[in-house]
């Protein structure tokens, strides 16, 4: 699949979830790779920095499409054409197998926290959260899940088809039923598109109202995120872009014609670190406010390169 195609399948949403965005964007990058016409090492390099910058500018929040095509781009070196192209092939390849083992180590260090009995609570679509849930149930744990229909793109239509399909009982709610059916949760368990070094958690708008009222009714409340999911950027300062799309994602807006109506649609938030219990990470369980932690870590790793 081409640059262009898979940077407007990622802008209307037909690849999306954080981390299959990043798997799908470095696998176009490799493709790209293969198919570059330059004459020398400088002008394939800059082919490769441009395609990546396309692939990079389609959604603005989840710090994973950046971290994922920075990683690869930064392995992509070498004297000879060949070799550059070698060294982001593999880089690729390895990229899309350790993001894919992460999901199976969340899954089952994140599993350890789910009961038998648990009803559990979910908004959104998230692969690691899902990936989870469906480990717990693959373990022999009875469990049920209330999947957050999430307006106005209906991801949780996607869970929810997801879970059922696994054999997981689920439970289809309105976002606004959250508060309502809160004291019947055990656990909340979804996923994340940025944590930053402060321990903010940015994930699908709606996600704080969920933290909140799971912190109102002594829920916890445990995020699965890759590592790559941290931001680096936020320990240097940069505030997380959250994105604003279509306002006729949520309504024709012809409905309103001549009326002072604006439609706002804001499709992340962010959930302070005192309403998250746990991240699930493929090192581990930490707590949010040990997410910096996390970030020197990948940090020290990149510098062994
Ligand atoms: C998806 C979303 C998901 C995270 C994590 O938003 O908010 O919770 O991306 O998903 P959108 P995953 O539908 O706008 O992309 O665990 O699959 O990376």
């Amino acid at each position: 699949v081409s640059i262009e195609e898979t940077a407007s399948n990622i802008k209307d949403m037909e690849i999306r979830g954080a981390g299959k965005i990043a798997r799908c964007a470095v696998i176009a990058l490799k493709e790209h790779a293969l198919n570059i016409d330059a004459d020398t090492p400088e002008l394939y390099l800059k082919a490769l920095g441009e395609g990546s910058a396309e692939l990079k500018n389609t959604r603005p929040t989840a710090v994973s499409l950046s971290n994922a095509l920075s990683h690869v781009m930064h392995k992509a070196r070498g004297e000879t054409i060949d070799e550059i192209k070698d060294n982001l092939v593999k880089a690729v390849d390895d990229f899309v197998e350790t993001s894919i083992g992460a999901i199976e180590r969340i899954a089952t260090i994140g599993s350890h926290r789910i009961a038998d009995g648990d009803v559990i609570l979910t908004h959104c679509n998230s692969t690691a959260a899902i990936r989870t849930i469906v480990k717990a149930h693959e373990d022999g744990k009875q469990i049920r899940v209330y999947a957050t229909e999430t307006r106005p793109r209906h991801q949780g239509y996607i869970t929810a088809r997801a879970l059922a399909e696994k054999g997981v009982p689920v439970m289809l709610i309105v976002d606004a039923a959250v508060r309502f059916f809160m004291q019947k949760v055990d656990i909340v368990i979804i996923g994340a598109d940025t944590v930053a070094s402060n321990g903010v958690v940015i994930n699908k708008i709606g996600t704080s109202q969920v933290a909140l009222a799971a912190s109102e009714a002594r829920v916890p409340v445990l995020v699965c995120a890759e590592g790559y999911k941290f931001s680096r950027e936020t320990a240097m300062g940069r505030i997380v872009e959250i994105e604003e799309r279509n306002p006729s994602e949520i309504v024709d807006i012809t409905e309103f014609e001549g009326l002072d109506v604006e439609v706002k649609n804001p499709v992340f938030d962010q959930t302070p670190p005192r309403y998250i219990d746990s991240i699930v990470t493929e090192l581990g369980v930490i707590s949010p406010f040990a997410a910096y932690e996390v970030i020197r870590k990948f940090e020290e790793e990149s510098k062994d390169v």
